[in-house]
């Protein structure tokens, strides 16, 4: 049987087949396209009508390719949404997390809960853009004329059966799920004048949502699909699809975002968690995932489109490689790197106001990111260690970020760590795991771990030895000396 992850990034999407075959995955990417937001009236919108366009010409495509049945999981990123009416109409346009709505919520909505009282509750960290903070700057009346929110992947699922589901590993990222109860916290929910009902019944991932309504889409020559609703926030799919073994491994699935912690099977919530703004974000199959969110190569995504797209993504590269390293220390983590009008210009500026020589070439400025991004990774490192008291011996980075060698290095150099890079189609495969394990073709998470150390080459990079330390001591002087706020 023929199975098919859809996996929507912010900035690409792609549809992948994959099969078992003689004891190993193999994948087939079959549909990729661009995926952004736009500027509308002074508010970011995704198109979501685009992005389901591509969903079915992608599906369109596995039929030509001759598949004429197969299973189909979504994944996408987190906590966005989308409001239908009672005829599942939608009723808005789909905002999205970068827009500047919701700049100062969490401070709002802090005022009328403590910190400590919601993170003890759901133990999820504070992002401006958290779906609790966004439905907070909801439209009221929209709101009150909402029969039910879906996030992302449940809406394309739903699109595609007529079946609304919210599925969990996602819903967690809304930081209105209670950790204890593993439902919709109503306390949370009056916060923000929700009510339970609009959201539609929470599931695990692996349950079989429907099938694909070929009628509604005429124009589309279809196979037939079973959807299953997989790990739908495509961070938990990642981790899936991540290769780790035993207890002492780290992921650090890097993309837009960087996402670094460990997996597990309780949540850590205690109060250095929440001071570091660290999460508990729901995996598949009961794991928690205990990681922050790093800024990540969003930044250099941003610089190279202010750059006019003059520069490959491998060019940065070569261009970083011929600059003197550690010029400057740089907080990517500072919020105004989220969605700046001129990302390149934001760089400049922080560097000015923080005395530091301004980066100005494209390998200066691609330098600036990479090995700031590294110091940020293996200070995460150290703080995992101390809040968990695990010692990590191996960290895994999948993701497309994964084919970044010279970060790669970086990152082992000033971890001190071994990484293990691949597969970088992680969260397609972790998606298609969860398809395979619904349908009996494997056992456990386990076993499709294995499947994938047989399946995929993972390239590991040692440290050299070097000052790491003195490294990250000067760039933490730098984040002291400043008081600046997160995300
Ligand atoms: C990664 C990701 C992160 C989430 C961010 C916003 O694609 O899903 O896990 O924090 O996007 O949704």
């Amino acid at each position: 049987m023929i199975h098919i992850a859809v996996d929507i990034g912010a900035s690409s999407g792609r549809l992948v087949a994959g099969e078992i075959k003689n004891g190993k995955l193999t994948i087939k990417d079959i549909h990729r396209f661009s995926n952004g937001f736009e500027k509308k009236d002074g508010t970011y919108y995704w198109d979501i009508d685009y992005i389901m366009n591509e969903i079915l010409q992608g599906l369109s495509v596995a039929k030509s390719l001759g598949f004429e049945e197969c299973t189909v999981g979504i994944d996408t990123w987190a906590v966005d949404y989308v409001l239908l009416d009672q005829n599942g109409d939608r009723l808005q346009d789909v905002v999205t997390y970068r827009d500047h709505r919701t700049d100062k919520t969490i401070e709002k909505l802090t005022n009328l809960m403590s910190k400590e009282e919601i993170y003890r509750k759901t133990g999820i960290q504070f992002l401006p853009f958290n779906t609790i903070y966004q439905l907070f700057e909801e439209d009221q009346e929209l709101l009150q004329n909402t029969d039910k929110i879906l996030m992302i992947p449940d809406y394309l699922g739903y699109r595609l059966t007529g079946n609304a589901v919210t599925e969990v590993t996602n819903a967690s990222t809304t930081q209105l799920l209670n950790i204890d109860s593993r439902a919709f916290d109503e306390e949370l929910l009056e916060l923000i004048s929700v009510k339970k009902e609009q959201f539609a019944a929470l599931i695990e991932p692996g349950t079989e949502l429907g099938l694909l309504k070929h009628k509604w889409f005429p124009e589309y020559d279809l196979p037939e699909c079973k959807i299953i609703t997989v790990a739908s926030h495509d961070t938990a799919s990642a981790i899936v699809g991540t290769p780790g073994d035993g207890e002492n491994w780290a992921y650090l699935s890097s993309g837009t975002w960087s996402l670094i912690g460990i997996e597990n099977h309780k949540p850590f919530i205690d109060s250095y968690a929440l001071a570091d703004n660290y999460t508990n974000e729901w995996g598949a199959f009961g794991t928690f995932r205990f990681l922050k969110n790093i800024m990540g190569l969003w930044i250099l995504q941003e610089v190279r489109r202010k750059l006019n797209g003059d520069f490959s993504f491998e060019q940065l590269v070569e261009e970083a490689k011929q600059v003197q390293p550690f010029q400057q220390f740089i907080n990517f983590n500072d919020h105004r790197f989220l969605n700046p009008v001129n990302m390149i210009e934001e760089i400049q500026e922080y560097c000015r106001e923080t005395n530091q020589s301004v980066p100005e070439s494209a390998g200066e400025l691609a330098s600036a990111v990479f090995n700031n991004l590294a110091i940020i990774y293996a200070i995460a490192l150290e703080d995992l260690e101390r809040m968990t008291s695990k010692q990590i011996n191996r960290v895994h980075i999948v993701g497309g970020g994964a084919n970044n060698e010279f970060l790669n290095q970086l990152t082992a150099n000033l971890s001190g760590k071994t990484v293990y890079a691949g597969p970088s189609e992680a969260t397609a495969i972790g998606n298609l795991i969860v398809q395979l394990i619904a349908n009996k073709e494997l056992e456990h998470i386990e076993s499709g771990r294995q499947l994938i150390k047989d399946s995929f080459k993972i390239k590991s990079f040692n440290p050299y030895p070097d000052s790491k330390e003195d490294i990250i001591r000067q760039f933490k002087r730098m984040l002291y000396s400043q008081n600046r706020e997160e995300i």
